[in-house]
């Protein structure tokens, strides 16, 4: 199978499963896992911030952050294709009362014009703006990329307001390789970020929240109020201690390869994609009429490649450490036969 549904898809490495099996632990909860302890002071000092926070996944990272940030009443605003809006089983409504405000931006990537005029005015009988999230890389439109100075601009003019940002990072340092600067400068002026180990990065489970040490003593107890304390999870932590030292550098590899998928299957004449516009591991396609994403889906999977679908209109192709060049490029001539043989 050349699986191209999501990194999420991506095996544990041989160097992660010895880690773990070797992995010095201890009960989280009484914040005695040496290990857990390791890869958290390790993330914040990559991140140049106080502290962070091992949690089981981007979405509780995600939803822990909005608890925090806001009021019950208030609103959020995020890009209209947003995961934290789409994909996070309208959570911020359900465990932090508050609503998505949508906002489109070109290519995923929000102005702050755009973000401006969404925010509710400060009159108390009008829901108020609690939260702006970002999402760096942009996961549905396609991976793009926040430039620091676009994400520097958002969250000055945002803090001059009184609003924290947070930041969906799941896949920044795939936005770290095309950027080419360190994570702590793209994401220093965030007020929050959330990134996750289990997608590019390879490990098996784990996200990981960043920010002060009042944000993340507050974030340690929302997650146990999630059901998100973990005991002996140095065994998790070790994997992820091997991601983030081993597995950021190869990352641009995988964005070669969406490259190479989306040159070749623009040429395609029933797929739109734009290969310029594919700038990290992220492709998304849309079909030309006659095409609905379902059934081709299910023609490549009879020849053993995996696809998502979006929309009926729309199908999503990941390329990670777990499907080569000569894979991408077995894929590429499976697609032309199933589509046009
Ligand atoms: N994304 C998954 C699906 O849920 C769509 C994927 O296959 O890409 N933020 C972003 C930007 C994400 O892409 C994801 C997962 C998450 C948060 C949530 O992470 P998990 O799955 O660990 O809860």
């Amino acid at each position: 199978m050349i699986d191209l549904r999501s990194d999420t898809v991506t095996k544990p490495t041989a160097e992660m499963r010895k880690a773990m099996a070797e992995a010095e632990v201890g009960d989280d909860v009484y914040l005695e896992d040496p290990t857990v302890n390791r890869l958290q002071d390790r993330v914040a000092e990559m991140f140049g911030r106080e502290a962070a926070l091992f949690v089981p996944s981007g979405t509780m990272g995600n939803q822990i952050a909005v608890k925090i940030h806001t009021e019950p009443g208030q609103e959020v605003i995020t890009e209209e294709r947003g995961h934290i809006y789409n994909y996070e089983m309208a959570a911020m409504a359900a465990i932090s009362g508050v609503l998505a405000r949508p906002v489109p931006g070109e290519d995923g990537i929000l102005r702050w014009e755009q973000i401006e005029a969404a925010i509710r005015p400060k009159v108390y009988y009008r829901a108020q703006t609690g939260l702006i999230s970002l999402e760096n890389t942009h996961n549905m439109a396609g991976g793009s990329v926040y430039t620091k100075e676009q994400m520097d601009d958002i969250c000055e003019r945002a803090h001059g307001l009184g609003i924290p940002v947070h930041l969906d990072g799941a896949r920044i340092f795939n936005a770290v390789t095309v950027l080419d600067i360190p994570v702590s400068r793209l994401t220093e002026r965030c007020d929050s970020i959330m990134f996750c180990l289990s997608k590019g990065l390879c490990a098996p489970v784990g996200s990981l929240l960043v920010g002060s040490r009042g944000f993340i003593e507050k974030a340690r107890a929302v997650r146990k109020l999630l059901g998100g304390g973990m005991r002996q999870a140095g065994v998790l932590a070790a994997a992820g201690l091997v991601a983030l030292e081993k597995m950021t550098a190869r990352l641009r590899e995988d964005h070669e390869n969406a490259r190479l998928l989306a040159e070749k299957l623009s040429e395609l004449p029933g797929l739109v994609v734009d290969p310029k516009k594919v700038r990290t591991n992220i492709l998304i396609v849309d079909l030309a009429e006659g095409w609905d994403a379902p059934t081709l889906a299910a023609r490549l999977k009879e020849r053993d490649v995996l696809i998502g679908w979006v929309h009926p209109r729309q199908v999503r192709l990941v390329t990670h450490h777990d499907v080569s060049r000569n894979d991408c490029l077995r894929a590429i001539e499976i697609f032309r036969s199933v589509m046009y043989q």
